[in-house]
């Protein structure tokens, strides 16, 4: 792969199949051309991700925003749900649009995820759910979260929307908690341009997400509820059929780049990796390599999280703040939270920096963010 000195590295940039695959899968609907409404391609694909996935029932959406809505729909879930403020906006957000009322709990500072000893402390009688977030492709503590759950008669929905592929004990991410929604957007390690599923065991939820999915259609001559169009087209189908074939190897290159940072950067004073890469590993989980989260502690390190991120956007490396602000702290959540009862949530807010990862960044790229990462503190 070649260096990329001139242009400019962004975050993430979208894997692809090779055009001539892509065009070899879409070809037939010039034949049939039947483009959407749960086409043979979106069959394919999603019997095709049920295998991959581990799961029993993987049910595809327009994207993974509507996957989570529905999930939160068809769980039947009312009042407080607690969730995190460390995540990107469709967690939250896919809530409240709901009518629940989110109660956010604190993160780990290890991997950011919800800490499960801060849970119970919030639950009151009109919690019905808990919603906890795989950030970065760190798995939660599922065993933790479940017990809880399961104690105080709640459900579980799991926003997977990083952890395409992500294994724990040798079963997929997707498989834990009551559902689990995974995003295809193209920014994620899999892709189907724009996209999502919900993944389940209980059957009976089957029907109510077609339902949801498609206008509340029940038959030919039969509307049950009032919903909208959340389908996926056939050829963003066609794009996930054919980034499948692809995905082991993207992760597989995914992991020499992660490998490349860890080399580069895991000796560096005050400044620490994300859990999955090296040192502190999660224990049984199989990552992914979606992102590459670096938290900076400015004292040790000797200049700010924001520091390199200005540093690096002037030799045109994009970083990405992930996740900054917190959800509480958004103008249309402000008033109603108080982010210093989450303080993990926002030192990490203020302090992590997602570096950027993809297939086909090349390492000579990767020593070159390095390198200029490690002059920061000299030049301050
Ligand atoms: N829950 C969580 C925890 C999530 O992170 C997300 C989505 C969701 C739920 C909702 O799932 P979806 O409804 O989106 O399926 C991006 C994505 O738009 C968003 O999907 C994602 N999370 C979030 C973490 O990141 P931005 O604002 O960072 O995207 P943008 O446009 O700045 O893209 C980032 C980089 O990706 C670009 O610098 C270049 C590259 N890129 C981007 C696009 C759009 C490509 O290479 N190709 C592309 O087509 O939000």
């Amino acid at each position: 792969m070649q260096a990329n000195n001139d242009s400019a590295i962004l975050v993430t940039r979208s894997s692809m199949p090779p055009l001539e695959e892509y065009v070899k899968e879409i070809e037939p609907l010039w034949e049939t051309h039947w483009l959407t409404n749960e086409g043979p391609i979106h069959q394919l694909l999603e019997s095709k991700l049920e295998r991959y996935l581990s799961v029993q029932h993987a049910e595809l959406f327009v994207n993974g925003h509507s996957a989570l809505e529905a999930a939160i729909e068809a769980l039947d879930v009312h009042g407080e749900a607690i969730t995190t403020p460390f995540s990107f906006a469709s967690t939250t957000h896919a809530l409240v649009r709901k009518g629940l009322d989110p109660v956010f709990c604190d993160i780990k500072p290890d991997d950011f995820t919800m800490d499960p000893e801060k849970i119970e402390a919030l639950i009151t009688p009109r919690t019905s759910v808990i919603v906890p977030v795989h950030v970065y492709g760190n798995m939660c503590d599922v065993d933790a979260i479940q017990q809880i759950a399961d104690k105080h008669g709640l459900k579980v929905i799991y926003d997977a929307a990083h952890a395409f592929g992500v294994r724990y004990h040798d079963k997929g991410v997707a498989s834990y908690g009551d559902a689990s929604m995974l995003s295809f957007h193209a920014t994620k390690v899999f892709n189907t341009i724009e996209g999502g599923c919900v993944c389940f065991s209980d059957t009976s939820l089957q029907p109510i997400l077609k339902k949801i999915r498609n206008f509340g259609i029940t038959g030919p001559e039969s509307v049950e509820s009032v919903d909208g169009n959340f389908k996926m087209n056939e050829f963003c189908a066609a794009m996930g059929v054919c980034n499948l074939r692809h995905v082991d190897d993207e992760i597989e290159k995914r992991k020499h780049v992660a490998e490349r940072y860890c080399d580069l950067l895991s000796g560096v004073r005050g400044l620490r990796l994300g859990v999955h890469y090296g040192e502190g590993s999660q224990e049984s989980v199989t990552p992914n390599y979606a992102y590459m989260p670096v938290i900076f502690d400015d004292k040790q390190f000797g200049a700010s999280r924001d520091d390199v991120f200005y540093a690096l956007a002037q030799s045109n490396i994009y970083t990405r703040k992930y996740f900054y602000p917190l959800i509480s702290d958004y103008a249309c959540y402000s008033e109603r939270f108080d982010s210093s009862l989450t303080p993990v949530a926002q030192w990490a807010a203020d302090h992590v920096l997602c570096l950027p990862i993809y297939a086909d960044l090349a390492l000579e790229d990767v020593d070159r963010i390095c390198g200029i990462i490690q002059d920061i503190p000299s030049h301050k």
